[in-house]
């Protein structure tokens, strides 16, 4: 049969590099994906998961027909109906608790299972705002941390990846970036070739530490302490660049005064990196240049992560980083893609725009305490039974007789346990969809490269003939894809000025218009026009307006602390049922100081529980020196479904709902358990 292609299409997970894809099919079947060697920032390469990217896309348990259940709740089990039987049955028994409950009693949980503009936050938020649900506040991936950052820069932004090549210091710090942002280390590499030096900070002696040319093991949440340690040593020695401070921030003199009760010996207590080391780490950051920090996810998933990050985005002004190509540092670049989403998603369209606004990562309790209740959930693009903290108590909620779970996906995930009715979605490839990357400045259009499989549906389409089975009339619900992304494209931001349609079918792709040095503009976006080393904002608000440690307090009577990051082969839950990519993994772990493993007589390679209040997990102990003592780490959302070969591994039974210092973030990172070898045989599963 004849090779066709390459077709264009775009990576829609949720991962920083936002890849070009190519895709070659035989007899209208895709056969092959690779990267596109014309784009860009991809060149050509792309991970492991999504070279195999059909056998996901043809996966034999991909969602075909819609289905009602049969049994209860809490067993995968579903007869067969018809998309009408269905959206009858949905506008029916949405309608009754509309008039009786008023629209707060429902509420949409989604996230970023597709990162396309209009399937992840376009057709369903009209939907939803029309409805007059309660609102989702989408807190679970980035939200301190981005809020921390704008309390120094303003703006949710840093500099352009592709200019990060001319740093010649890169400091990784808390971002696990070989296996959750492969670009940037092909940038790092080409760096390291001219010369640069690669540092990488981080809890667990991962793959980004082994590719790193130094790697600085660190207590969690203490980060912002080696920040102001390294503050101290700069302004001491005079490692800072006086005309930038002058020019471009506020509050100098202030943390001058503030950084004298950091210096490098009560750092070392704090952070448990040693005095030494924190000197020399100073000394190279203050007589480097340019100089790159890419700030990670991991860092913010803490009580305390909102101030770190902000405190590591204090570090490029110091020496007036943010005025060099190359300098300067990357949390998140979102910002720049400044679309008319006000027009995507009509929130004018809510006819009780006050309605209550439920936080994602607290949705246990929504479900099980919520005033008026949630009596109807639509979930998709996003598998809270598996990715959202306290596990234990969002399964509780999920299994109300009297909740309405309605689940949208393309497989039958742990969420759709407790699912009502399931709706088969699309893959990407079958939709028409626009792509922004929140790390680098392009983008991309997504044409069709097959037809929608089986009957399955785009979360576009679905929403849009909902809407009209619950008799929404509103013109908008006649919009096309086309004219939604024409709609989106048109917006005042200058970072959009010449980006259209048009051109954007054309080329595939294009590049934001963002200066080579944007975040200097004056004056910036922060109130006192200044990059702001002294937030009196957040002095108002009765927290340190200098950046600033405050440790986490464990008050929990479970000594080890656990960070249950993600891993290498999957993208959060997804690509946990692919065949390939579990081998790849082989099973879930925890790794375990050797010292730690003595103290509780454990051996390697054994199965062990780990326990706190909110629930307990069973898995294989590795022990060794990849973490410090007292730290334990897992990676990777394994699914509880039978995903997982014979361990179930329910890793946020043990995270809790508390929520972080800013942006009311996630804080899966602060757990306290306890370990101990399992006696009983087969695994765990929590309390559900
Ligand atoms: N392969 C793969 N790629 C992914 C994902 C995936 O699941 N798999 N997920 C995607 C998503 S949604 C996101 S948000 C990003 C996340 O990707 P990253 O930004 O890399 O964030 P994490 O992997 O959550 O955490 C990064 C590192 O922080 C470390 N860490 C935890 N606590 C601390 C601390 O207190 N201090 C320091 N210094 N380090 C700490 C962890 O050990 C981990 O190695 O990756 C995206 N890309
Ligand atoms: N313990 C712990 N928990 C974590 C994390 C951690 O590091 N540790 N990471 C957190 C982070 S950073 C994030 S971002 C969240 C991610 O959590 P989620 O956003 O829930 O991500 P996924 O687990 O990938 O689930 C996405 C789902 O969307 C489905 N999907 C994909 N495309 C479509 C589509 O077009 N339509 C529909 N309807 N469905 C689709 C996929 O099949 C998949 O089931 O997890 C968080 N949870
Ligand atoms: S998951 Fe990330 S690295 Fe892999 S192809 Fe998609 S965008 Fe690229
Ligand atoms: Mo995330």
């Amino acid at each position: 049969m004849a090779t066709k292609g390459p077709y264009r299409s775009v990576c829609p997970f949720d991962c920083p590099d936002t890849c070009s894809l190519s895709v070659f099919k035989e007899g209208g079947r895709i056969i092959r994906v690779t990267g596109n060697s014309d784009h860009p920032v991809t060149k050509g390469a792309i991970c492991q998961k999504v070279r195999h990217l059909e056998a996901r896309t043809y996966h034999p348990e991909r969602l075909m027909r819609p289905m009602r259940r049969r049994g209860p709740k809490g067993r995968l089990d579903f007869e067969p109906i018809s998309w009408d039987e269905a959206y009858a049955e949905i506008a029916d028994k949405v309608s009754a608790i509309l008039a009786t409950y008023g629209g707060e009693a429902i509420l949409p949980y989604s996230f970023y299972g597709n990162m396309g503009v209009l399937n992840s936050e376009g057709m369903d938020r009209r939907f939803f705002h029309r409805l007059g649900a309660s609102h989702l506040d989408r807190t679970i991936c980035n939200a301190a941390g981005s809020e921390g950052f704008r309390y120094t820069m303003g703006v949710n932004a840093g500099i352009d990846p592709e200019a990060t090549v001319n740093a010649k210091l890169w400091v990784v710090w808390g971002a696990n970036l070989v296996s959750t942002n492969m670009h940037q280390v092909l940038y790092a590499n080409q760096a390291r070739v001219e010369g640069a030096t690669i540092v990488h900070i981080d809890v667990h002696e991962n793959r980004t530490a082994h590719w790193a040319d130094w790697f600085i093991p660190i207590q969690p949440g203490t980060d912002a302490a080696l920040a102001l340690g390294m503050m101290h040593v700069m302004i001491a020695e005079d490692l800072v660049d006086h005309a930038f401070i002058d020019q471009y921030t506020y509050g100098y003199a202030a943390l001058v005064e503030h950084v004298e009760a950091y210096p490098p010996e009560r750092v070392a207590h704090i952070t448990g990196v040693p005095a030494s080391d924190i000197i020399r780490l100073a000394r190279l950051y203050g007589a480097t240049s340019p100089s790159f920090i890419r700030i990670g996810n991991g860092l913010q998933h803490h009580d305390n992560g909102g101030m770190i990050v902000r405190t590591l985005a204090c570090l490029p002004a110091l020496t007036g980083q943010w005025a060099i190509a190359g300098g300067g540092a990357l949390k998140g670049n979102g910002a720049y893609a400044a679309l008319n989403m006000d027009a995507v998603q009509r929130p004018d369209l809510h006819p009780n725009p006050g309605a209550r606004t439920i936080n994602m990562n607290q949705l246990g309790d929504a479900l099980l305490q919520a005033v008026p209740p949630i009596k109807a959930l639509f979930v998709y693009n996003s598998n809270p039974a598996l990715v959202a903290p306290d596990q234990n108590r969002v399964r509780q909620g999920l299994l109300r007789d009297d909740l309405l779970t309605v689940v949208h996906d393309l497989f039958l995930t742990d969420t759709c346990q407790f699912a009502d009715l399931v709706l088969p979605a699309t893959s990407h490839f079958e939709n028409l969809d626009l792509y922004k990357s929140y790390w680098h400045l392009y983008l991309q259009l997504h044409e069709p490269v097959i037809p929608p499989m089986g009957e399955c549906k785009a979360n576009f389409t679905l929403f849009k003939e909902l809407a009209h089975y619950m008799g929404f009339t509103d013109p908008c619900f006649q919009d096309t894809e086309e004219e939604m992304i024409r709609q989106a494209l048109d917006t005042p931001s200058p970072y959009l000025q010449g980006i259209t349609y048009e051109a954007l079918r054309a080329h595939g792709w294009m590049k934001l218009n963002v200066p080579a040095c944007p975040l200097i503009s004056e004056p910036m976006a922060t109130p006192s026009g200044k990059i702001e080393f002294y937030s009196e904002r957040l002095e108002r608000l009765g927290l340190s307006p200098l950046p600033d440690h405050s440790p986490l307090a464990n008050t929990t009577p479970y000594p080890l602390h656990l960070i249950s990051g993600p891993n290498h082969h999957f993208l959060n839950s997804t690509f946990g049922n692919v065949a390939r990519m579990q081998q790849a993994e082989r099973e879930p772990v925890v790794r375990m100081h050797e010292k730690d493993a003595l103290a509780r007589k454990l051996r390697d390679g054994e199965l062990v529980t780990l326990f706190n209040d909110q629930g307990a997990c069973t898995l294989r102990v590795r022990i060794g020196y990849e973490v410090l003592p007292g730290v334990v780490v897992t990676q990777g959302l394994w699914w509880g479904n039978g995903g997982a070969g014979a361990s179930y591994h329910p890793i946020n039974a043990l995270t809790s709902q508390r929520l972080s210092d800013m942006g009311d973030g996630a804080t899966f990172f602060s757990t306290w358990v306890e370990v101990k070898k399992t006696h009983a045989a087969g695994p765990s599963v929590g309390d559900v």
